[in-house]
C-alpha cells in the first residue's frame, strides 16, 4: 500500500484540522499555525495537521462537557456496546493503522500492530468492565437501614499523552472513561499528529453511526500554553498525564491546587536481575526485547541489567551476540527489529547519555555510535557501568543498557530499588525463595514485578503503572477504572424510625 492509499484507508489527507468533535464536527483551520508530522526514518514531512486555537479549545470542551450530560444517562452495558463496536472497527483497520504507527514514530511493524491490538484488547476489557463497575454492599448497624456505595461518572476526562505509544495509551484511558460515563478531550503528543486523527476518525464513525457523536474530542496542538489551560480547566475533574517527571510534576501541582484528580504515568529506569540460577537464554532474548524493542523508547524499556559476577561474562557475551543480529533500519521492512528514534533530540541525548557515562568512567560493551542519516539511527548499546552514578540513575529514552554485577540478591535489589523511578521490574531465577525474596515487601518498589519475564510488553489485564517518580497512577486492567469515577455511599432508611448512627441520642 502506497502512502496515499494508507491515508484514504484511514480517511487521512496532507492537510486537515486538529480538532474534531465527532466526524462531521471540525474546528477551523483559524490561524494558529501547522502541527507537521515527520518520518523519523527519513525526515520526510507525511501530512501537516491545522492546530488548535484557543477558539477551538472553548469549542471543544464546551461540547464535551454538554455532550456528557446525555452520555452518563445511556446505561453502562450500552456504552459498553459501542465500545465493542468501536473495538470491532479497530479489527478491519489493525493493519493500516499499524502501519502509521510505524511510518510516524518509527516503531517495527510489530510493534505497530500490537499496539492497536492492545487497543483491542482495552476494547473488549471495557465492555466486560461496562457490566461490572461493582460497588459493595455494607451491613448497617441499623434496623430496617441498607447501605451501599454505587460509582458516577467523573465528568470530563483530560488525556495527554507521549509519542512513543501514540495509540494504546489513549485507548486505556479513554475506552474506561467512556463506560464509566465519562466524555474525553485528547490531546496527543504533537509528535504523533496523523495517529491521532486516525483512531479518531474511526472512532467517531462509530460513535455518530451509534447515533452518540462527540463522547470523544481530539485537541492537536504544540502550544505548552493550550495544554497548560486544559490543566487548569475546572470542567476537567480528572487529567491523565503521560511524559516527563518534571512535566507531570507541574502536572499534579496544577491539579492538586484546584483539587482534581491527576493520573500519573511518568518514567521508568527498569531492571532486569540476572542471578546465579538464571536461565541465561531466556534473560538474554527477554533483555534484547526490552532494551531494543520500540528502540528503548518505552516506558518500561529495560535500562539497567544487575547481573550476579558469576554469570557475567557469559551474559554479556550472549547480549553482544544477539545484538548484532538486529537489524535497523526502515520499521516497515520485514527483517528489521530496531527502527528509528523519534527526532534529532533524541539523538542527542542518546550522545549525551553516552557521552556522560564514558566521562564517568563506562566501558562500551556495545555500539555506542550514532548512525549516517537520513533518519535518526543510533546503535543499540549497551555500557559497563556503575549504579550510583549520575547518568545512570536518569531515564534516557534511547537503546542504551547499563550492566552492572552483584553477589547477593540483597545488594541486587538495593541496586534495583536505588533510582528515582519505581515502573518495572525483573528477576531471572531458578530459586523460589529468590523469588519471594524479590516479590515480597522487601523486594523490588516496583508497581511491576515479573519473574522470569523482562520489564516491558504488559498485558492490560493488570493495573499499570509505577511508584515514586513514575507517579503512582494506576491504567487499563483490574480497578484502575475505579479512577475514572466517583463513589457515592448511600444509606436508605426503610422503616418509620429515625435511628442515629453510633448509638446517639439527639432530644427526646
Ligand atoms: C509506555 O511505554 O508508555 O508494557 C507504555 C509495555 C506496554 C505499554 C508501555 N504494554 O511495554
Amino acid at each position: 500500500m502506497t502512502t496515499a492509499e494508507l491515508f484514504t484507508s484511514l480517511g487521512l489527507s496532507q492537510e486537515q484540522p486538529g480538532g474534531c468533535f465527532s466526524s462531521t464536527a471540525w474546528t477551523s483551520a483559524a490561524g494558529a499555525g501547522f502541527v507537521e508530522s515527520r518520518n523519523p526514518s527519513n525526515g520526510a514531512v507525511l501530512g501537516r495537521v491545522c492546530a488548535c486555537s484557543d477558539a477551538d479549545y472553548t469549542i471543544l470542551v464546551d461540547g464535551v462537557c454538554q455532550r456528557q450530560l446525555s452520555w452518563r444517562q445511556v446505561p453502562a452495558p450500552k456504552r459498553g456496546e459501542v465500545i465493542r463496536l468501536i473495538g470491532q472497527a479497530l479489527r478491519e483497520h489493525k493493519d493500516a493503522l499499524g502501519t502509521l504507527v510505524s511510518l510516524e514514530v518509527g516503531k517495527i511493524k510489530a510493534e505497530g500492530d500490537g499496539e492497536v491490538q492492545e487497543m483491542i484488547d482495552m476494547a473488549d476489557f471495557a465492555v466486560g468492565l461496562s457490566r461490572m463497575l461493582y460497588g459493595q454492599t455494607m451491613q448497617s448497624e441499623r434496623p430496617r437501614h441498607r447501605m451501599y456505595e454505587q460509582w458516577h461518572p467523573l465528568g470530563v476526562v483530560g488525556v495527554i499523552t507521549a509519542f512513543n505509544f501514540p495509540v494504546a495509551v489513549w485507548a486505556w484511558n479513554a475506552f474506561i472513561a467512556a463506560v464509566a460515563g465519562n466524555t474525553v478531550l485528547w490531546k496527543p503528543s504533537p509528535k504523533a499528529p496523523l495517529c491521532a486523527l486516525a483512531v479518531h476518525h474511526l472512532c467517531n464513525r462509530v460513535l455518530d453511526d451509534a447515533g452518540h457523536p462527540g463522547v470523544f474530542a481530539l485537541l492537536i496542538t504544540d502550544r505548552n500554553a493550550l495544554a497548560d489551560r486544559m490543566v487548569r480547566d475546572e470542567r476537567l475533574p480528572l487529567i491523565s498525564f503521560t511524559g516527563s517527571v518534571p512535566v507531570g510534576r507541574h502536572v499534579a501541582e496544577v491539579v492538586g491546587h484546584r483539587l482534581g484528580r491527576s493520573l500519573l504515568e511518568l518514567s521508568g529506569n527498569n531492571a532486569v536481575i540476572v542471578d546465579e540460577t538464571a536461565d541465561l537464554e531466556l534473560a538474554t532474548r527477554a533483555i534484547v526485547f526490552g532494551a531494543v524493542g520500540t528502540a528503548g523508547q518505552r516506558c518500561t524499556s529495560t535500562r539497567r541489567v544487575i547481573v550476579h559476577e558469576s554469570q557475567y561474562e557469559q551474559l554479556v557475551s550472549r547480549l553482544r551476540f544477539a545484538y548484532a543480529q538486529v537489524t535497523i533500519g526502515d520499521p516497515l521492512m520485514p527483517d528489521v527489529l530496531m527502527g528509528p528514534l523519534i527526532d534529532g533530540h533524541a539523538v542527542a541525548r542518546y550522545q549525551a547519555a553516552l557521552d556522560a557515562v564514558i566521562q564517568a568512567g563506562g566501558e562500551i560493551l556495545y555500539g555506542g555510535h550514532v548512525l549516517p542519516g537520513p533518519g535518526h539511527f543510533v546503535q543499540p548499546t549497551i555500557v559497563r557501568a556503575q549504579h550510583d552514578w549520575d547518568i545512570v540513575q536518569q531515564e534516557t529514552f534511547a537503546p542504551i543498557l547499563y550492566v552492572m554485577t552483584f553477589q547477593t540478591l540483597d545488594e541486587a535489589i538495593h541496586m534495583q530499588n536505588a533510582v528515582p523511578q519505581g515502573l518495572s521490574s525483573a528477576l531471572f531465577t531458578q530459586h523460589l525463595r529468590q523469588s519471594e525474596t524479590f516479590l515480597s515487601a522487601m523486594g523490588s518498589d516496583c508497581g511491576i514485578a515479573n519473574i522470569n519475564i523482562g520489564t516491558s510488553g504488559a498485558e492490560i489485564g493488570g493495573a499499570f503503572g509505577g511508584e515514586k517518580a513514575t507517579g503512582g497512577g494506576r491504567e487499563a486492567g483490574s480497578d484502575a477504572w475505579k479512577a475514572y469515577m466517583r463513589r457515592q455511599t448511600t444509606t436508605i432508611n426503610w422503616g418509620t424510625e429515625l435511628p442515629l448512627a453510633q448509638g446517639v441520642r439527639f432530644g427526646r
